[in-house]
């Protein structure tokens, strides 16, 4: 299958976390892209490097559906300043008396482990271009295909960065097939798809369900609870399934079956996956203990639903690891939808 990535992806390259009170190498790096591209080599897929966005506009215009213009603007902007990483939150959600740029980071930013570096609005923007091509692809062939995204996206909520992500690439590929049917987003990164659910969180024509670390326990730790079912028109059409550390192949696998059957009753028209590989039981963030042999089976079961599918990279951390267990899940992935009667 076709395998797209920004070409670019080093430019971003975020070197320290403040965590716990002490400066720690950033877990988001370019290595963990470059892992993948080397246990890729060889392999009869078709890597694409993107170089650049080719259409600003009609990204830009995509990109609007799912993010306020004026977070996108301000995202925009932070390209012609030194790394930032922001320190002041409002705890209110209120921004009452200043419009003073430096406090524009607590206002677009949820946390202190996502910064803004000079490159992140290119990098970002050139995974969305990526996630162009794929949507593209999808709608003209019913193919699925993979994006190895960097940075993430699925933290990344309507007017809000953070866990890493900037803009919400899984939440970009659903919109834009949206226009042509239902879809339904997977996630199932090791943490809570928080970003995701805030922007389609009062829609019924994209549904969302998010396997994850409970929250009680791990980031977001404000999102991802199981009485999370939507507002609106979209109540019904979220789920979560918070889970205890150190779930195995075997207990994580009847709740993934529970999730497709949950999705499928909905019969969407496509699938986006948010395909986080923290879940790995060697991942240094996380504590969930799946093995680099259930990815397969995880793509295959995946895969039963039939849809056209685009997987899109979000976490995943170990830069030894990571690439063997996406050449798991591809081993167990369908380059395209299959046909039912009846449809396109
Ligand atoms: N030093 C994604 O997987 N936790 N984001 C920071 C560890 C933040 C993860 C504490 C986790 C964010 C896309
Ligand atoms: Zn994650």
């Amino acid at each position: 299958m076709n395998i797209y990535y920004p070409r670019n992806h080093q430019l971003h390259h975020p070197q320290t976390e403040f965590f716990n009170g002490e400066m720690i190498p950033h877990s988001e790096v370019p290595s963990r892209l470059e892992n993948i591209l080397s246990a890729l080599e060889g392999s009869a897929h078709t890597l694409l490097a993107v170089d650049r966005v080719t259409d600003f506009a009609a990204i830009w215009h995509e990109l609007s559906q799912i993010h306020s213009p004026e977070y996108l603007v301000w995202l925009w902007n932070t390209q012609v300043l030194q790394a930032v990483y922001p320190s002041v939150f409002s705890a209110t959600g209120v921004l009452e008396k200043t419009w003073h740029q430096s406090i524009q980071w607590g206002r677009f930013v949820t946390d202190i482990f996502t910064p803004l570096l000079p490159h992140t609005w290119e990098v970002a923007t050139t995974t969305a271009q990526c996630i162009f091509m794929a949507t593209n692809e999808c709608l003209q062939n019913r193919t699925s295909s993979l994006v190895l995204a960097r940075p993430p996206g699925h933290h990344a909520g309507r007017s809000r960065a953070g866990g890493y992500c900037y803009l919400n690439n899984a939440a970009f590929a659903a919109q834009i097939l949206s226009k042509s049917g239902r879809v339904a987003i997977l996630d199932v990164d090791f943490h809570h798809g928080n970003g995701t659910q805030d922007i389609f969180y009062d829609r019924d024509d994209v549904v969302t369900c998010s396997i994850h670390a409970d929250p009680r326990r791990k980031f977001p730790y404000f999102a991802g609870y199981e009485a999370e079912l939507g507002v609106g028109n979209g109540v019904g059409y979220n789920r979560n399934f918070p889970l205890a550390a150190g779930i195995t192949d075997t207990q994580y696998q009847p709740l993934l079956e529970e999730a497709l059957a949950w999705i499928a009753q909905f019969e969407p028209k496509f699938l986006i996956v948010s395909l986080g590989l923290d879940t790995h039981e060697s991942d240094p963030i996380a504590d969930f203990a799946l093995t680099t042999g259930y990815y397969q089976t995880m793509a295959k079961t995946i895969s039963g639903l039939g849809l056209p599918q685009i997987t899109v990279l979000e976490g995943g951390y170990s830069t030894t690891s990571i690439g063997e267990n996406m050449v798991s899940f591809l081993g167990g992935a369908r380059s395209i939808g299959a046909k039912k009667p009846g449809r396109r």
